[in-house]
């Protein structure tokens, strides 16, 4: 077997692999970034990779076609579009999963040929602020740090992270750097519990934008303390004392937070020197993002901790290439090489580089503003790829009429069908992560190959042969004649050459004579790389900023407006879970990443529950101005009242109620014009619907009612259901759900409690089950979907409860190992009160380790839900 070196497709940790073309999937023990270890996701990418839901060949309004009439009708249309309403009436619409390939000619062909800046990637709504705020401070969008300041560090700081479920390995890293030197503290700045606060050592649960005023309160403290490095900042920062009283003027009471939380978090920050503070979408994501970057930045700068081992701001990416395409300049406001489009030498200087006929003189259209472009009819060409806006933007009912209402729309897509693809007209198959090499650079500025090891499926092309093809097409195939991604990275670097000539900071020109052995075998590398030696490994502990003086600067900020309470609204936050990702195209594949989490879901606390009259398990319906979903209400005191926490994944292809984004204001920050999406002021109701159901089916499923999340098992498919009305027929209700019109039929229902349980058989096997009722459903579904194309008696599969030969393992917690909660529970009842003594029990917890931070929150869990609270919540769930 030929095992091929390459790196995780899914966050930008970055991890390392190793893969087989029969599809076995391993840590890469060699790589930087994960030696060796791999997260739920990673591990199982095997399961991802079938040509199940692929898009294998060219598709124009529906219809296959050939790729030389597909890219012939994307070239004129856009070439026509152009010639009659000028380049600014054109857009593409890019993502953070493209390799930096794909993403530099994408980025070539608009800035440089078309000549406009209108291409703007999807990490407008993730990396925006943190780069936003990078510049303000340091004059170019640099990451100071890397992993091993995590492993050296004397206290981390995670703010606006769920860094245990967002980036495992890395979180994992931190835990071990714990356990090997207990001196370690970690603290999460989060304003609700998640398994990341579960393992820290102090958990702030701030109010939602409060981090401008709490770090803001610390850099007051800083000077009262006397804890700022004067020589340093005398000679590298500028801004110093007007942004000291900026600080001086936030209360902060006004984060909410008990006064001794807040002093026991300015004396371990001062206390350590070594201190890093790790931030992401909590950060980003907010109206007031790139204030609440540079509020944290400022406290590094002002005590000189940065760009020394141990020590930094550390803005973690998400997507696996995010990093890359700030540097191929994929934003609408950057050029290639993190050169700036305002800067008239900057411009001259790609433009020569690229011998284009122009280029672009003003930002482009940033994510939102190129949406509300497509409705308004101003773009009129517009290309989507590696994203699914109608699912991931804020305010996505709009987006999708947007979309549809654009004349010529162009998707570039792995799989066959996304909320996105099927409004678009023409649909190009690229291939897939394992069918294509190029570089991705992770969060630590270190640029890793990813690397084919399987064959390119039905007619997909790599993207960055399907862009340079436009190209061609649209009179511009010298500048576009790659052979190879190796060809189209030489050209990066030689350029990125050029940049370092004009003082910015990315730098890789030592790649740029590579040749293409040497680019198959590049390993994995952190920029700058100025010669074929590696370049140095931190910025900034000398100053050497990239401001026009080589100063920092620091910025002064003023504390963001915290949402006001109000009886009528909930205030809501969005995020992620730890094993699906995005809007589950690829991880929804998984039959084991399912089983954790298989619908959509809103976090709220016991008291808004009650006062809105909703029990655990049943439905909420969240409503803003702008749409609303529907979605199960897990009640907790692991959120604040007041708010409520959905996350971001469901589609109209999984839970078509379940699309949050619907209900999102497109609301940015005024700066970097990203998104807010953690704090939004909406209605909540209890969503009473006739019946609840709960089905299991050997076949695929989508049974369009008022509630359905549709969910892949090792068995088939399960699907959560609500309807609005008793059928004519349950009988013919369940095989219309089930997707099985053949078999024999078993019907029991119990005409006192209103249920209904129908099986499905073909001869002995069972296909299906089904079971419906007036309350929240109540049976053992792991159990339910293991018989499901097995032989089962009807008693059996109806009774929907355990039998002493199969015990219900519970939703299931550890991935690697299917252990449920139930077991793990058992466990801990029988004291076992650690993670490993779990892990050690019932073995959750010892292969990749991603749920030993939900492991934990299970053991913390246990004692803080009072005995009232518990037993409550069971009365509301009655058995069936
Ligand atoms: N499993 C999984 N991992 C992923 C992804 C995925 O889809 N699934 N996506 C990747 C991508 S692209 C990204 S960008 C990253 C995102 O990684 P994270 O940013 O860690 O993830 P989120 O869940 O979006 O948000 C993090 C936390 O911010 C908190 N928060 C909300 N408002 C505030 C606030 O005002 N202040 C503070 N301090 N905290 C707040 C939320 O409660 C949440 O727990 O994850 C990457 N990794
Ligand atoms: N409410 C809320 N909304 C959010 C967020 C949030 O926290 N809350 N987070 C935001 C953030 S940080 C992010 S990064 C976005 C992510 O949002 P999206 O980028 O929209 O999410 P994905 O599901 O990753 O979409 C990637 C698409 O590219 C396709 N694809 C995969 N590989 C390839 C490839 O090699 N080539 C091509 N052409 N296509 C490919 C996939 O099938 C998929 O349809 O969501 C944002 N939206
Ligand atoms: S932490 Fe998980 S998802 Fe992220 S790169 Fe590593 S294996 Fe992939
Ligand atoms: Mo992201």
């Amino acid at each position: 077997m030929t095992t091929v070196r390459t790196t995780c497709p899914y966050c930008g940790v970055g991890c390392g692999l190793l893969a087989t073309p029969e599809g076995t999937i391993k840590g890469d023990p060699d790589h930087p970034a994960n030696a060796g270890r791999l997260c739920s996701k990673g591990a199982a990418l095997a399961e991802t990779i079938d040509l199940e839901g692929r898009l294998l060949s060219p598709r124009i309004k529906g219809r296959p076609a050939g790729w030389d009439t597909a890219l012939d009708l994307v070239a004129a249309r856009f070439a026509a579009a152009i010639h009659t309403h000028g380049p600014d009436s054109v857009a593409f619409y890019v993502s953070g999963q493209l390799l930096s390939e794909d993403y530099y000619v994408a980025n070539k062909l608009m800035k440089g040929f078309i000549g406009s800046a209108n291409i703007d990637t999807n990490s407008r709504l993730c990396m925006a602020s943190s780069v936003a705020g990078h510049k303000r401070a340091f004059g170019a969008d640099t990451v100071p740090g890397t992993y091993t300041d995590l492993d050296q560090a004397e206290l981390i700081v995670l703010t606006g992270s769920n860094l245990a479920w967002c980036h495992p390995v890395l979180f994992q890293r931190i835990l071990a750097a714990r356990a090997a030197r207990p001196a370690l503290k970690i603290i999460t700045i989060d304003p609700r519990r998640t398994a990341t606060s579960a393992a820290s050592d102090l958990h702030l649960a701030i109010r939602p934008n409060g981090d401008t005023t709490l770090f803001g309160s610390l850099l007051s403290e800083i000077v009262r303390r006397g804890a700022v490095d004067r020589d340093y900042v005398a000679a590298h920062v500028s801004g110093f004392e007007q942004t000291v009283d900026a600080a001086r003027a936030m209360n902060p009471d006004d984060t909410g937070l008990p006064a001794d939380d807040i002093r026991r978090f300015h004396d371990m920050w001062i206390g350590a020197e070594k201190v890093v503070t790790v931030f992401s979408q909590g950060v980003n994501q907010s109206l007031g993002g790139t204030d609440k970057v540079n509020a944290i930045l400022n406290c590094h700068l002002a005590t000189g901790r940065i760009g020394r081992p141990g020590m930094g701001p550390f803005s973690v990416t998400g997507q696996p290439n995010a990093m890359g395409g700030r540097e191929v300049g994929g934003l609408a406001n950057t050029l290639a090489c993190h050169l700036e489009i305002e800067n008239p030498t900057h411009r001259k200087a790609v433009q020569q580089a690229w011998r284009s006929p122009t280029i672009c003189t003003k930002p482009g259209l940033k994510a939102v503003d190129l949406f509300r472009a497509c409705e308004s009819g101003r773009i009129k060409a517009l290309w989507i790829m590696g994203t699914n806006p109608a699912v991931s933007l804020p305010d996505a009912d709009s987006v999708s009429r947007a979309i549809a209402r654009v004349d010529f729309t162009v998707v570039s897509e792995v799989v066959n069908r996304t909320d996105t693809s099927i409004l678009t007209d023409v649909q190009l198959p690229a291939t897939a992560w394992g069918e294509k090499t190029g570089t991705v650079t992770n969060s630590e500025r270190r640029i890793s190959l990813q690397r084919a090891f399987l064959p390119a499926p039905g007619e997909t092309r790599p993207d960055w042969q399907i862009i340079c093809e436009v190209a061609r097409r649209m009179g511009w195939g010298d500048a576009f004649a790659f052979d190879s991604p190796a060809a189209i990275f030489r050209e990066h670097a030689a350029l990125s050459g050029r940049a370092a000539a004009l003082g910015r900071d990315f730098d890789i020109s030592g790649l740029a004579d590579i040749s293409d052995a040497e680019y198959a075998a590049l390993a994995p590398v952190q920029w700058p790389v100025t010669s074929r030696a590696a370049g140095t490994e931190r910025f900034f502990a000398q100053g050497g900023f990239f401001h026009a003086d080589g100063k920092a600067r620091m910025v002064p900020v003023s504390a963001m407006p915290v949402p006001a309470d109000t009886a009528q609204t909930l205030c809501l936050n969005t995020g992620r879970i730890r094993d699906q990702w995005h809007t589950m195209t690829r991880s929804g594949k998984s039959a084991r990443l399912n089983q954790n989490q298989a619908e959509p879901f809103a976090e709220i606390h016991p008291k808004d529950a009650r006062f809105l009259g909703v029990a655990d398990a049943e439905l909420l319906k969240i409503e803003s101005a702008r749409g609303q979903a529907v979605v199960r209400a897990k009640i907790t005191d692991g959120i604040g009242p007041g708010a409520l926490f959905v996350p971001m994944h469901w589609s109209n292809t999984h839970a078509p109620t379940g699309r949050i984004n619907a209900c999102i204001p497109a609301v940015t920050d005024p700066v970097s014009g990203q998104p807010a999406s953690k704090a939004v002021q909406v209605r909540a109701c209890r969503f009473t619907p006739h019946w609840y159901g709960f089905a299991a089916s050997a076949r695929a499923m989508s049974p369009g009612l008022a509630y359905s999340a549709v969910a892949r098992t090792a068995t088939g498919w399960r699907c959560e259901l609500a309807g609005n009305a008793a059928p004519d027929n349950w009988e013919d209700q369940a095989r219309r759900i089930l997707n099985l019109d053949t078999g024999g039929v078993s019907v029991m229902r119990d005409p006192a409690r209103g249920t209904v349980r129908i099986a499905i058989h073909q001869g002995a096997v069972l296909k299906g089950v089904f079971f419906a009722s007036p309350r929240p459903i109540r049976v053992a579904r792991e159990l339910a979907i293991s018989r499901i194309n097995r032989d089962v008696s009807a008693l059996v599969a109806l009774a929907g409860l355990p039998m002493s030969d199969q015990p219900d393992p519970g939703p299931i917690v550890c991935a690697c190992f299917n252990v449920g909660a139930h077991a793990i529970h058992d466990a801990i009842r029988h004291g076992a009160t650690s993670v490993e003594a779990v892990g050690k029990c019932t073995a959750a917890g010892t292969n990749c380790g991603s749920c030993k931070p939900d492991l934990q929150a299970l053991i913390d869990a246990r004692p803080t839900r009072s005995a009232a609270e518990q037993e409550e919540i069971r009365c509301h769930v009655q058995p069936m």
